[in-house]
């Protein structure tokens, strides 16, 4: 810089020097000074203007590309900053995601297994001794020696609450003409009718140490009540198509499931739908002057435990179409009468109970 101010305050000298030394040379007429001296002088003095001149260039470009190295250095340095506090930035939201990630899964893998209890009964016993009064509702049951958590509908208010229900009819909205399938893995909604299905029943009675009884409720279009109870209840594994066992009778009902004659007889059967016969009709029953080779198809195509076929089918459904003869398409109790007629059932719950003794 200090050369640079060097040069402009040297130029302005320089013409000054030149006016002089021609007026010198003009003023004594005669070359005192030999012209070709004078030249010489004229043209050092241009040579040195020149170099100065040069110098100062180099020097302004030198402090040109100083002050453009130190513009570019800070702004590095800056640069430099800012990238390091985003890579900060991203490692903290890669934790954060990676924190939020974990939380997810640990949510959505705790939430299967979350349960109530093993089944209703065993809900009641559980939350009595830290609420007085359990709500009858949807429970989430887990049994023991499963690795299944499902719904079910507990009745906790029904005769000492803690019943597990595993079929409900109360307005015909439900269809029960369904087939092997339907019945296996349940149909229907919990809160109304509903059928709960036979592998879920299988694990609920399925377990250790464990023993249940059946309840059935009745409920005629007349608004009269009935009941009929078996002290054990249980039913074998899918590969025996879920053959049913049952206790001792008690109940106002009759014992529909074992009617009167051996062929009605429908403790011990396995269950039967119109695409899974196993009924006892093989190959065919004869009654009065009705041939027939399939109990669901004769009771417009639901699943029972018939046997040949029997007379209780509390899954019967009203048909529709135009009746066959001998087509039996009701809810069926038929032990349950007045005066030799039978009572027209309208509602009807089977729920099921831990016998309190065996647990
Ligand atoms: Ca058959």
């Amino acid at each position: 810089m200090d050369q640079t101010e060097t040069v402009t305050e040297d130029f302005p000298d320089a013409p000054a020097k030149d006016q002089k030394l021609f007026g010198e040379v003009k003023g004594r007429d005669t070359c005192s000074i030999p012209c070709d001296i004078t030249v010489k002088l004229l043209r050092d003095e241009k040579h040195s203007i020149c170099g100065q001149l040069q110098q100062s260039l180099l020097a302004f470009g030198r402090s040109t590309r100083k002050l453009i190295r130190d513009v570019m250095e800070e702004q590095q340095r800056a640069l430099d900053v800012l990238s390091a506090q985003v890579t900060e930035l991203m490692t903290k939201v890669q934790t954060l995601s990676s924190e939020v990630q974990r939380s997810n899964t640990e949510m959505y893998s705790v939430k299967p297994v979350q349960s109530h209890g093993r089944d209703c009964s065993d809900i009641k016993d559980n939350l009595l001794s830290v609420v007085p009064k359990i709500p009858s509702g949807i429970y989430i049951v887990h049994p023991d020696n499963t690795d299944s958590s499902f719904e079910v509908f507990c009745e906790m208010d029904y005769m000492g609450g803690g019943w597990t229900v595993m079929q409900r009819r109360t307005d015909g909205l439900t269809d029960f003409k369904r087939p092997w399938a339907d019945y296996i893995d349940g149909f229907g909604n919990l809160a109304g009718e509903h059928w709960l299905g036979l592998k879920k029943v299988f694990q609920i009675v399925n377990q250790k140490d464990a023993r249940f009884q059946l309840h059935i409720a009745l409920v005629s279009k007349d608004d009269i009540t009935s009941y009929a109870s078996y002290d054990d209840f249980r039913l074998d594994n899918e590969t025996q198509f879920f053959r049913i066992h049952l206790g001792r009778y008690a109940g106002s009902a009759g014992d529909a499931f074992r009617g009167y004659e051996q062929e009605e007889n429908q403790d011990t059967a396995p269950f039967s739908t119109s695409d899974v016969d196993n009924d006892g009709c093989n190959p065919f029953c004869s009654t009065g002057n009705i041939t027939l080779e399939s109990c669901s198809m004769q009771h417009n195509h639901t699943g029972w435990w018939f046997n040949q076929c029997g007379l209780a089918n509390l899954n019967g459904s009203p048909d529709d179409g135009e009746q066959r003869q001998g087509q039996r398409t009701r809810i069926l109790w038929d032990t349950w009468r007045h005066n030799r007629v039978l009572h027209e059932i309208k509602s009807v719950t089977m729920k099921i109970r831990r016998i309190a003794t065996n647990n």
